[in-house]
């Protein structure tokens, strides 16, 4: 049986759709991309992701998946080929704290900073969340989180490497700096860079500065 392989995306370009990408073109697997308009979300999507109501939304053979790093998951272990997660349950385990310590903390750290503009105990936060990422490169002493190679936790932090700058210019409010960051900075550059990932980064956005602030205020300001 050939496998039916969809990926629910958006028209506007989005990491954790992203990560997905780059965990397909890893395994080298073939797949249809539907892109949502979320601001008028199809019945498809909303018949399965009915509780978030979000993209991205896996559909294999018809079996709906939700959650981008639960869908990397799942894409590594259905297809063999490049190991996505450490085969190893230690490894394994402790890629996964990662990859959850960066989707769950460091990246909503950084999406404060953009909501609370000037707010300098929000900054301090997203500084002392990237410091811990900062360290572990350092002491990992690795191209990537993952070795030599690319792994979920570097999949986990692809807005690091690449939205975020794009935040950063847009809004003129920059976090990760080279002196400040140093390794963040040379993985980003590696990550980005990387062919399977290069391959699959949607191309850079162009979102008026006001519009972008106001979003993030909207969403991650303080009440
Ligand atoms: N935890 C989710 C987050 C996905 C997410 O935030 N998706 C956004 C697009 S970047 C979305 O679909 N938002 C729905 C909306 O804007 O209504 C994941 O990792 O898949």
């Amino acid at each position: 049986m050939v496998d039916e392989v969809k990926l629910y995306g958006s028209t506007g370009d989005s990491p954790y759709v992203c990560r997905v990408d780059i965990a397909l073109n890893l395994k080298g697997v073939k797949y249809d991309v539907i892109k949502e308009d979320l601001k008028n979300k199809s019945d498809d999507l909303l018949k399965y992701n009915p509780i978030h109501k979000e993209v991205p939304v896996f559909v294999h053979n018809g079996k709906p998946i939700c959650d981008s790093l639960v869908i990397v998951e799942y894409i590594d272990q259905v297809w063999e080929g490049y190991p996505i997660l450490p085969v190893d349950p230690y490894d394994k385990a402790v890629a996964r704290f990662w990859a959850k310590f960066i989707d769950g903390t460091c990246i909503p750290a950084t999406f404060k900073v953009f909501g609370n503009v000037g707010d300098e105990q929000v900054l301090a936060e997203a500084y002392e969340k990237l410091q811990i990422l900062e360290n572990e490169l350092k002491v990992k002493g690795t191209k990537y989180f993952g070795g030599d190679n690319i792994n979920i936790v570097d999949i986990a932090a692809d807005y690091i490497a690449y939205w975020l700058g794009m935040i950063e210019d847009t809004t003129e409010i920059k976090i990760v700096t080279k002196d400040k960051f140093p390794k963040i900075t040379e993985w980003a550059e590696n990550f980005i860079n990387c062919q399977v990932v290069k391959e699959v980064l949607p191309p850079k956005f162009e979102v008026p500065k006001e519009e972008l602030l106001a979003y993030f205020k909207q969403r991650f300001g303080k009440a």
